[in-house]
């Protein structure tokens, strides 16, 4: 018991594995694939929040403005009871389900399969505020909504174009892949609106208006087909719509692009030329590309890219970056509201009957559910009455948090599962203490969709519990079939039967190793995962942000993420290592924007967008003229745009805004405490 112990890292989605001792707590990397020996100081320290004093020692409920303590079994049974009444009064769809990428596949497993088996399909989970753009543009293009290639390929290929994506900041450790490449003479082309830090180690520093990529990646390809670069023998064998883009493209001419995009004509035809040429590649993006209006067309337009090169499958791999630690595995699990485990349509009669028969009953509903992005109003307007959210904070990480908190006030219950007192669980009726990551056993999966096996270090803090074992208490207290698990492994093999790839591993093989790979290693090698077997190219225009810059809002406000910071704080901000190595989150603003403001560096600005306002110190430079970037940990989600893409992610990256300096200030009162 007290060997140190491999233990997925709780925080971002590259998936690093730690080794931690059970005496100390202390963290060491773990050798193995992925980190490969490396960790970033959010997974050295990763195991201080857990110690925290403030964790959540026992279930709680509301009493009038008081939260009082209650035994596990009456806030179990009391839950239930609500949540049949809620159901019995105004139908399963009156009820919705938050699913949390912080937690185990099997965790999101069960909470998914209690959303179905109770009668609805409104599970959902952070994926929609981050990749499910790129979810779905790959799916309608290359048929499968994940990552094509494990890092190690990263090492292999001749160019990684990075676009939309700071990993530098987000990813710290794939970067060493991607320095390796460079070291084997990759050329490292990176796109962002901003000097980021990622850019320093970049061939090519492309510097781009927000919301204008669609027409750089269709004038990268007016070039690519001008000069004859591309892949003629994979578009032919491979693919089917080429003749629809290169049409499309033909108007983005390089000049045309340098007007809309701001990068020199010139620039992008040496870029276009280096990609083309460099014979393979990856191209890796984040959010920088989904959170906008025109998210899913984003995706689509490097994914025409990577076609047109044939970079996908032995010559390139296509990366979005995933963000939560098990985000890739909350989805795979069925925690979406439009797909079934394995990002199956729900209107797959075969695989639904499947899936219905492995949980003893007949059929599962088959309307597409709520997005998390689409409950707030349907919670307004009275159709959603009771939320039961797990691991997610949408108090602060929701667009126009406002709106979500005046939301929240208005159910009839609210339950937050936490391991903290999080700034949602403060509005919730029944707040249920979890134990952290260290705590429990279970399996997740990263952005590679390698599964590994975390197991558990140290007993669960006070009466708190894994949240697998309060959704079986849970699942039995609402009455539904086969919630009698009495171990994690009951579940993942239960998950296991799902998937053709699964079926013949084993649990102790999952334990042992550095994970398995679901489906497989490489996707598409030798065909995609359309019915056809062929990719399509899909022709995109650009498409404009939904609110624009004008006399009263001149600049453009984006939000982006800092090293030291991670997501809405509630972890990272209970780490006394990492609090000392945070700076204080300041809004960037452009040198020149400043001095005609009277704005000097340190001073405290407020941000205006047509939602509210907010109190920050400025910091001068990294920025071009007219754009203004806020690390959106806390408080910037006061005043950004809800305006939704097709996937239901937010325009988080765009909003309009105006900028005043202040002559004193304080920082907004309302941060995550
Ligand atoms: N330290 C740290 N690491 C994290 C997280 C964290 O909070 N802190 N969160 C994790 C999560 S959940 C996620 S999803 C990932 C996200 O990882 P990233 O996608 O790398 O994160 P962001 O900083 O939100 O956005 C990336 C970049 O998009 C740029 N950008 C903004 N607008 C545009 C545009 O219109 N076009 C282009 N080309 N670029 C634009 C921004 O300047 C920014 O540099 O990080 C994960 N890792
Ligand atoms: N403006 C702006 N807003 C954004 C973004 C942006 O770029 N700009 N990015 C968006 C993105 S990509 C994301 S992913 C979201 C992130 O938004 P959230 O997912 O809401 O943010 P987190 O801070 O990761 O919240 C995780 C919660 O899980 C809890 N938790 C941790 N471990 C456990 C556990 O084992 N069990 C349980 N039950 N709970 C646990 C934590 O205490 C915390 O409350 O924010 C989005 N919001
Ligand atoms: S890079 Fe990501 S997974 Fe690795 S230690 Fe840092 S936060 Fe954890
Ligand atoms: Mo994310």
């Amino acid at each position: 018991m007290d060997e140190p112990k491999t233990v997925v890292c709780p925080y971002c989605g590259f998936g690093c594995r730690l080794l931690v001792d059970p005496k100390t707590m202390k963290v060491k990397p773990h050798r193995g694939e992925p980190n490969r020996g490396k960790l970033c100081p959010k997974g050295l320290h990763a195991t201080e929040f857990v110690l925290s004093g403030d964790r959540l020692k026992r279930p709680l409920k509301r009493e009038g403005s008081r939260m009082r303590p209650i035994s596990w079994g009456r806030a179990i049974e009391e839950i239930a009871g609500k949540l049949l009444e809620i159901r019995e009064l105004y139908g399963a769809d009156a009820v919705a389900f938050i699913a949390s990428s912080k937690v185990s596949n099997e965790e999101n497993y069960l909470l998914q399969k209690i959303a179905r088996l109770f009668g609805t399909n409104n599970i959902d989970n952070c994926a929609r505020l981050c990749h499910e753009a790129s979810v779905h543009a790959l799916k309608m293009t290359v048929g499968a909504g994940a990552q094509t290639n494990p890092y190690e390929d990263l090492e292999g290929f001749g160019a990684v174009l990075i676009w939309g994506y700071n990993p530098a900041e987000t990813h710290p450790v794939v970067m060493d892949y991607i320095l390796k490449a460079k070291r084997n003479g990759a050329k490292i082309i990176v796109v962002d609106v901003r000097e980021t830090r990622t850019m320093a180690f970049a061939d090519h520093k492309l510097i781009i208006h927000p919301g204008t990529d669609i027409v750089l990646a269709n004038a990268l390809m007016n070039v690519i087909i001008r000069e004859e670069l591309y892949d003629e023998d994979f578009i032919k064998t491979r693919t089917v719509g080429f003749s629809e883009v290169r049409m499309g493209v033909m108007k983005y001419t390089p000049k045309y692009a340098e007007k809309v995009t701001g990068i020199p004509a010139e620039t992008i035809r040496e870029v276009a030329r280096t990609f083309a040429l460099a014979g393979s590649g990856a191209i890796m993006w984040g959010m920088g590309l989904t959170q906008h209006v025109s998210g899913v067309e984003n995706v689509m337009a490097v994914i025409d890219l990577a076609l047109l090169l044939g970079y996908i499958g032995e010559k390139g791999g296509l990366y979005p970056m995933r963000g939560q630690n098990n985000v890739q595995g909350a989805a795979y699990m069925g925690a979406l509201s439009e797909f079934l485990p394995g990002y199956v349509p729900l209107t797959d009669e075969r695989f639904r009957k499947r899936v219905a028969k492995i949980w003893g009953v007949e059929d599962l509903p088959t309307e597409r559910g709520l997005y998390l992005t689409e409950l707030w109003e349907a919670i307004e307007s009275g159709d959603v009455k009771a939320l039961y959210i797990v691991g997610e904070n949408p108090a602060v990480g929701e667009a126009d948090f406002l709106r979500v908190r005046n939301a929240l006030r208005k159910l009839d219950l609210l339950v937050v599962q936490d391991v903290f007192m999080s700034r949602t669980a403060r509005y919730a009726h029944y707040v249920l203490p979890a134990s952290a990551f260290c705590e429990k056993s279970g399996s997740y999966m990263n952005s590679e969709r390698r599964i590994q096996w975390s197991h558990k270090v140290c007993e669960p803090m006070g009466d708190s519990k894994p949240d697998w074992e309060i959704l079986t208490m849970l699942g039995r207290a609402l009455g539904l079939p086969g919630f009698n698990y009495s171990s994690v492994e009951e579940i993942t093999a239960e998950y296991f039967r799902l998937f053709p790839s699964l079926e013949e591993r084993s649990v102790d093989e999952l334990k042992a190793g550095d994970g398995v790979f679901l489906p497989k290693k490489r996707l598409h090698t030798w065909e995609f995962s359309t019915p056809d077997g062929k990719a399509r190219f899909i022709a995109v225009e650009q498409v404009q942000p939904w609110e624009r810059p004008d006399y009263e809002y001149p600049f453009i406000l984006t939000t982006i993420r800092l090293i030291s910071h991670y997501n809405t704080g509630e972890m990272t901000l209970r780490s006394p290592s990492l609090v000392r190595l945070m700076g204080e989150p300041k809004v960037l603003i452009n040198r020149s924007d400043a001095e005609r403001l009277g704005i000097h560096d340190g001073d405290w600005v407020e941000i205006e967008t047509r939602r509210g306002k907010i109190r920050m110190r400025a910091k001068l430079g990294g920025v071009p003229p007219g754009l203004v970037a806020v690390p959106f940990h806390f408080k910037a989600n006061k005043i950004t745009s809800p305006a939704l893409n097709k996937a239901g992610t937010p325009e988080l990256k765009f909003s309009a805004a105006r900028l005043r300096k202040l002559r004193s200030g304080k920082p907004t009162p309302d941060t995550h405490r």
